[in-house]
């Protein structure tokens, strides 16, 4: 997925976040390398223009909340705007509506994955529990019949399709009204995508869009064409009314950048994305999603939410952990208030770097039991130990084990982790002093 473009992203991100201080010099290097990703994805250039300004006068102008770094800051600016580029907001697949079919049109140029759209679109619909049917209209493409008959068969949807019959204008309509007859409630048209000439399609797809009457007509674009897929759409648009678009192929393209941000130049919004082949190749489209994926930092967002709260609530801490001080009690205090905010493995996942930090599964498991039962023990530690963990012996661990109604094991689990999480703190302090704590460093 649009590998280069994150590799392109990240490599901004990590340059920043490997600066000793955010300065002039930092914030025009990482617009420029953020420019320069955009546009090697085939971004249009004035989009990229109006982000990379945006994103300037935000780095030069704007204060970090109270608790959140410049880096922080600039790394969700960047978030900001590139969710906006995708597309800003999710959109809603339409469904049927008031026990009436939902009646959907592909169109789009030749061999821009439209059949093989129409069968993902008839599984992600009858895995919602409707009951899709898919139309074939395309009496162009030789063999377009048998194609989709063998999609639908595959996935078991029921089809209507007529190899001997010219007349595309009406399979579309005989077809619809059939499936519906037979108690489909999501229709999906497949139609052709060439013709003698363009003004012939365009001409087709008007008649069966009339004959249809579409709730939606999906626009299906290669992703490989980058951001002619803007011209595309908006050839369509003369036509049609295409109410949304398929970006299909993002997973053979460097240039999908153009076309997902169609969007913000078309006003026509991606819906959905295909990266693959395979009919399970296909996803709704959520730029949020998106951008975070492709800056690699799981759900930036709520980070940044959480980095406040933890701001507050534990600056004490914090700063005492930034001087490299960090005891037993601060080791399970740190856990006990990170479990209110959440299951663990999903925080570690927040984190930059989470996502890429190899954790074993059962070091995340059963996380939060474990937190009740360290505060049980170090509840039954007299304060020197709490203190100074390390005069516990043998006897002193089953005493404290005793005392908290635990296993031996457990205290001794307890003290090793802490031993490790101490060694975290210190890498820790260090890579905060070059910017985000870098947990797999
Ligand atoms: N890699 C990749 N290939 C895809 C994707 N979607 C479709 N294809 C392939 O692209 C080719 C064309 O797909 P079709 O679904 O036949 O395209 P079409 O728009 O119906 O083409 P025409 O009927 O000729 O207009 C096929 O070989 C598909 O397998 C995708 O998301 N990724
Ligand atoms: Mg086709």
């Amino acid at each position: 997925m649009l590998e280069s473009l994150r590799e392109g992203l990240r490599g901004a991100v990590d340059k920043l976040l490997g600066r000793s201080l955010v300065d002039e010099k930092a914030i025009r290097d990482f617009v420029r390398d953020v420019q320069r990703a955009l546009l090697q994805a085939d971004v249009n250039v004035k989009l990229v223009l109006e982000l990379s300004k945006r994103l300037e006068d935000a780095l030069r102008n704007e204060r970090p909340p109270p608790g959140i770094s410049m880096k922080e800051h600039a790394i969700y600016v960047l978030y900001n705007e590139i969710v906006k580029i995708l597309g800003g907001e999710d959109v809603k697949p339409p469904t049927p509506q008031g026990g009436r079919p939902l009646r959907i049109m592909l169109v789009g140029l030749q061999g821009s994955g439209k059949t093989t759209t129409a069968a993902k679109l008839a599984l992600y619909y009858r895995d919602r529990k409707f009951r899709p049917g898919l139309v074939a209209a395309d009496t162009y493409r030789p063999g377009a019949y048998d194609q989709l008959r063998q999609l639908a068969e595959r996935i078991g949807v029921p089809f209507y399709g007529d190899p001997r019959e010219r007349d595309a204008i009406k399979l579309a309509r005989d077809g619809s009204e059939r499936l519906v007859a037979e108690g489909a409630d999501v229709i999906i048209v497949d139609t052709a995508g060439r013709h003698k000439n363009e003004a012939e399609l365009m001409e087709e797809m008007r008649e069966i869009e009339r004959v249809v009457s579409p709730d939606m007509t999906f626009l299906v674009v290669d992703a490989t064409i980058g951001q002619q897929a803007e011209r595309q759409a908006r050839a369509f648009a003369e036509t049609t009314k295409v109410g949304g678009l398929i970006v299909t192929k993002l997973d053979s393209s460097a240039k999908g950048g153009g076309a997902l941000t169609t969007a913000a130049v078309t006003g026509a919004k991606v819906y959905f994305t295909a990266s693959g082949e395979a009919l399970e190749d296909f996803e709704e489209y959520s730029p949020k999603r998106f951008a975070e994926r492709l800056l690699g930092m799981g759900d930036l967002e709520t980070l940044v939410e959480k980095f406040r709260r933890l701001g507050e609530e534990d600056e004490e801490r914090a700063e005492r952990l930034s001087r490299g001080k960090f005891t037993l009690v601060d080791f399970v205090e740190q856990l006990e208030s990170l479990g209110k905010m959440g299951p663990f493995s999903k925080l570690l996942e927040m984190l930059p770097g989470g996502s890429q930090m190899k954790l074993p599964k059962d070091a995340v498991d059963g996380m939060e039991d474990k937190v009740i039962k360290w505060r049980a023990a170090i509840n039954s530690m007299t304060p020197r130990e709490r203190e100074n963990p390390e005069i516990i012996n043998g006897q002193r661990m089953r005493r404290i084990a005793r005392g908290a109604g635990l296993e031996e094991r457990d205290v001794r689990e307890l003290l090793k982790s802490y031993e490790q999480a101490k060694k975290l703190a210190k890498a820790f302090r260090k890579s905060r002093l070059r910017g985000l704590p870098k947990l797999d460093a």
